[in-house]
């Protein structure tokens, strides 16, 4: 049997193990136990200003999941929104709670165009700020974040969403100001800043084989030959059901780890347009866990981060006029086939 036959194999036992009315009962145990034999960490993004107010949210996070990452308080613009006043607050309350219970943490992100500062877009913008500051900033910016959390952070989201949909450098201040140094400067900054975490690129629609992760499946051979310390390829997963499923995510998967990088998937979604039905559940159902099995059939795919667990808060319903419910749990803390399928996926799948 080949490798891909054999995905397909889980995904017909899936098929038959799945039923759509089956909720999971409070007391179950949680995927990170369903995950456990598996080696590959399921995580989610953490909302803290959720997490501070509403205790289930927080069980569940404790309950579900032994990898978290911020969802957006460990972005500089969180951090530094007064210039040269930094304020680790909230990502440290994360950072302990997982300490606390179990659970690696994942760095989002070092360097990202949007939630930066406003007074850095605006210095550039102004022309106050030129190139030579840009680099001194960016660079104190690395040391002083990554160098903060050092030793806590498993993975660090070195440069997110860098390439862009015609699969070319993103247009950002950073290209324009710095060129593309500015990439392979970062890396190195932040290995020198926190040596011992894994250093990733972290997109959009690179889930399968594409000329966007074209385009980073050659940087990251371009970056290697230049004996950068690049670790790992961040594949988000924001999916919707109204859209085809993805060419190839495993042989893509593949393509990096022959690279010699880890893998994960970073911020997985799948989105819907509202309402849901059966048909749609079903589909999103099913993308969580053909992403899921192209992470457990490769080699070096590390962890499982979904990008926020229940419907309850997500970013999408904001952003996507008329879609929503992509998450794992509906608004109600009730799960939804996909976390049945997710279960299902860890509990049948391995190394
Ligand atoms: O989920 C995040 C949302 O709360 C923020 O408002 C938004 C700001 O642009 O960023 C969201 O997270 C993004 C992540 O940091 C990078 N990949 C895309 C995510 C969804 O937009």
């Amino acid at each position: 049997m080949t490798r891909a036959v054999a995905g397909t194999a889980i995904a017909a036992a899936l098929l038959l193990t799945l039923n759509p009315t089956s909720a999971v009962a409070a007391a179950d145990t949680g995927l990170r136990d369903a995950a456990k034999h598996t080696g590959v960490r399921i995580g989610t993004a953490v909302d803290m200003a959720a997490f501070n107010a509403d205790t289930t949210y927080r069980d569940a996070i404790n309950r579900e999941f032994n990898s978290v990452v911020a969802e957006n308080v460990m972005k500089w613009g969180e951090i530094e929104k007064e210039r040269g006043v930094l304020n680790f607050a909230a990502a440290d309350q994360l950072v302990d709670s997982a300490r606390a219970n179990g659970q690696q943490v994942r760095g989002h992100t070092l360097l990202w165009h949007n939630q930066l500062p406003g007074w850095l877009t605006a210095g550039v913008t102004s022309g106050e700020i030129d190139a030579a500051e840009l680099r001194q900033i960016l660079k104190r910016h690395v040391f002083e974040v990554a160098g903060h959390f050092r030793g806590r952070i498993v993975a660090w989201d070195v440069v997110n969403e860098i390439i862009d949909d015609n699969a070319q450098l993103r247009d950002t201040i950073f290209l324009r100001l710095l060129g593309p140094g500015y990439i392979a400067d970062m890396f190195r900054w932040a290995h020198q800043a926190d040596p011992k975490a894994k250093l990733y690129l972290n997109d959009y629609n690179v889930e399968g084989i594409n000329a966007k992760s074209t385009a980073y499946y050659d940087l990251v051979k371009q970056l290697k030959a230049d004996r950068v310390p690049v670790h790992g390829f961040g594949i988000q997963g924001h999916l919707g059901v109204q859209y085809p499923f993805p060419n190839n995510v495993l042989d893509n998967v593949r393509r990096f780890e022959k690279l010699g990088l880890d893998t994960a998937f970073t911020e997985v979604d799948v989105r819907m347009p509202m309402p849901p039905d059966a048909t749609k559940l079903q589909a999103q159902a099913y993308a969580y866990s053909a992403l899921l099995q192209a992470c457990l059939l490769a080699q070096r795919c590390v962890s499982f981060t979904v990008w926020g667990f229940t419907d309850k808060y997500s970013w999408v319903p904001g952003v996507f006029n008329g879609q929503g419910a992509a998450n794992l749990l509906d608004e109600n803390f009730i799960p939804k086939l996909a976390y049945d399928a997710v279960k299902t996926t860890f509990t049948l799948g391995g190394r």
